[in-house]
């Protein structure tokens, strides 16, 4: 009877799926579906060697998307939902339970134009689980789907794709399980500064048998390391 009910419910959560939708830019709404490259549906990537964790499915290319100009040093802040709508339901479900991470690539030439493959990515920011009950996850269904990263003012100026991705790890115990919800925004930094941070790969960097990746959170779980390595603080 208790595996029924779990079954149950594993089944429902893994059907209430999200995507990003929106981006601020220090505070500012940019409009539903702006500057982001658009997924055909809102169902996860789960295979980490596939080209759609780069930035989802259709991801590789932004030829119809335009381009934020953005300040360097700014805020920005992803939103994402179950469907296009800011009802007030929970944003991305409280079935979905995991890490929030954020990834930086510079373009060689424009945003749009650029694929994301190879060594390119840089991880500026991640929150996993904050203590043994609450994710990252929780905070941003707690914020109607928002969540906010300052960029390091010290990247340079130029075009980037910015990579935000909620990890749910509702039904991660075996692999393939873990959900990857992948949203690419396209940017350009004005001004910036000159550092040149270390990168990795994505796909590439991640693998099935990361404890970040293929995990049982439901076993009294004391603490969790996301994959991808660890943040340039900038
Ligand atoms: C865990 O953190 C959340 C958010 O900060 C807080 O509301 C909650 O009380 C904490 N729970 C425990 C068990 O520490
Ligand atoms: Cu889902």
């Amino acid at each position: 009877m208790k595996l029924a009910i779990f079954l149950l419910a594993t089944t429902a959560l893994s059907n209430a799926h999200f995507t990003l939708q929106y981006v601020w830019v220090n505070g500012v709404d940019e409009g539903h579906n702006t500057y982001l490259r658009i997924p055909p549906n809102n169902n996860p990537v789960t295979n980490v060697a596939s080209t759609d964790l780069t930035c989802n499915v259709n991801g590789i290319s932004g030829t119809s998307v335009s381009t934020a100009s953005i300040p360097a040093g700014a805020t920005i802040t992803f939103e994402w939902h179950q469907h296009d709508q800011r009802t007030g339901e929970d944003a991305i479900s409280g079935g979905h339970k995991g890490p929030v991470l954020v990834y930086i690539a510079k373009a060689p030439s424009t945003a749009a134009s650029f694929n994301g493959q190879g060594a390119v990515w840089t991880k500026i920011y991640q929150s996993g689980l904050l203590n043994s009950t609450t994710w990252a996850t929780d905070v941003v269904n707690a914020n109607q789907g928002k969540h906010s990263v300052q960029l390091p003012a010290s990247l340079p100026a130029g075009e980037y794709l910015l990579r935000a991705e909620i990890i749910a790890l509702h039904v991660a115990s075996s692999y393939p399980g873990a959900q990857f919800y992948i949203g690419c925004a396209q940017v350009k930094i004005s001004s910036g500064g000159s550092a040149n941070p270390p990168k990795i790969s994505l796909p590439g960097a991640y693998s099935p048998s990361d404890p970040g990746i293929t995990v049982n959170i439901y076993n009294n779980l004391q603490s969790y390391t996301p994959p991808g390595g660890t943040v340039w603080s900038g």
